[in-house]
């Protein structure tokens, strides 16, 4: 469960209308049972399999380390059990490949993704204002994303799953189309971090409909974390501020506050994905990720990490959209 999923956890029983946290499963026992605590006494599992097959769990939340997030979804959708899964949906294309197959085989999509940012009133802002045609034609998706800090030991790739993903779903979502090539340079800035490890990132993108695109991610910025959407058009741009700031004007000097991290920076909007996806449960459209988006956004990371690898650009080749998530972008 870890942080993400404590606060998860929280959100759902404090904030979410129609919502009960019925039960829990964490690694760390001790966690588990406080968040249990806080959850108004959910039950707690220490077998995570029986919690997804439990009768009195009705919907499952994943928010377990990223190499579990597959085959809990897979035992979910056995069980028919709609599913919230954090980002990336799995560790390969691959594995998220087999999620999609068993929802169109069912014809039926159960698996949401934690795209949060999709639930941002600031990226839904500056999507509404690309959508209306003020902006004129759409050119560039352009993305900054910074993290405080990295620790040493992750995977040598994170930036790219873990992070860059969210920009990857932001482009695709905000420009509504399909990313077909990619080009990323990455670089070790803080070398107290693995050799092999890159905490900066730099991708261009071209997409199907033209756009172009640039992320950058910087995961030992150090002075906070920072999440920035640009969408650039033939007439305007439309850019997410960062939100809930004061500026200070004192001794010479101009400032505001940056956030710690995303928990921080995007609790409105986990808040309001966790409301429509509790909604969903009794019938709403959700208007979230789906399993699709989770699918194409791993087909680009793995793009992605081919090019780091090779130097070169890498080619996407996005598969035919079933019928099943024709609406989902
Ligand atoms: C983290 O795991 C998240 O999902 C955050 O949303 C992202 O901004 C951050 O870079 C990741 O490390």
């Amino acid at each position: 469960m870890g942080g993400m999923g404590r606060c998860h956890a929280r959100n759902l029983h404090q904030k979410v209308k129609g919502a009960a946290v019925a039960a829990v499963n964490d690694a760390d026992g001790a966690r588990m049972a406080q968040v249990a605590a806080e959850c108004g006494g959910a039950r707690i599992f220490k077998d995570p399999y029986e919690l997804i097959a439990d009768e009195r769990v009705e919907a499952v939340l994943i928010a377990s380390p990223d190499e579990t997030h597959a085959v809990f979804a897979l035992a979910c959708l056995e069980h028919n059990k709609p599913v919230l899964c954090e980002k990336p949906l799995a560790t390969s294309p691959e594995e998220a490949r087999r999620i999609i197959d068993v929802e169109v085989t069912r014809d039926r999509r159960l698996v949401a993704v934690g795209f949060m940012r999709r639930f941002d009133p600031y990226h839904v802002a500056i999507k509404e204002a690309a959508a209306s045609g003020a902006l004129g034609r759409p050119i560039l998706f352009r993305g900054v994303h910074r993290n405080a800090g990295a620790a040493p030991g992750l995977p040598r790739h994170l930036i790219v799953t873990g992070s860059a993903i969210h920009d990857i779903d932001s482009a695709r979502w905000l420009l509504q189309q399909e990313v077909q090539e990619v080009f990323a340079r990455g670089l070790r800035v803080d070398l107290a971090l693995d050799e092999e490890f890159y905490d900066f990132l730099l991708v261009q993108l071209s997409l199907n409909g033209g756009c172009l695109g640039s992320i950058e991610v910087f995961v030992s910025a150090r002075y906070g974390y920072e999440v920035t959407a640009e969408i650039v058009g033939e007439r305007g741009t439309a850019i997410t501020a960062q939100p809930n700031q004061v500026i200070l004007r004192q001794e010479h000097q101009t400032t505001a506050p940056v956030h710690g991290d995303w928990l921080e920076r995007f609790q409105d909007a986990y808040v309001l994905e966790l409301e429509q996806w509790v909604q969903s449960l009794r019938g709403s459209p959700f208007g979230g990720a789906h399993a699709w988006d989770g699918y194409l956004s791993l087909l680009v990371a793995r793009a992605c990490i081919a090019s780091l690898e090779s130097g070169r650009p890498e080619a996407v080749h996005p598969p035919a959209r079933p019928q099943l998530y024709q609406e989902a972008l």
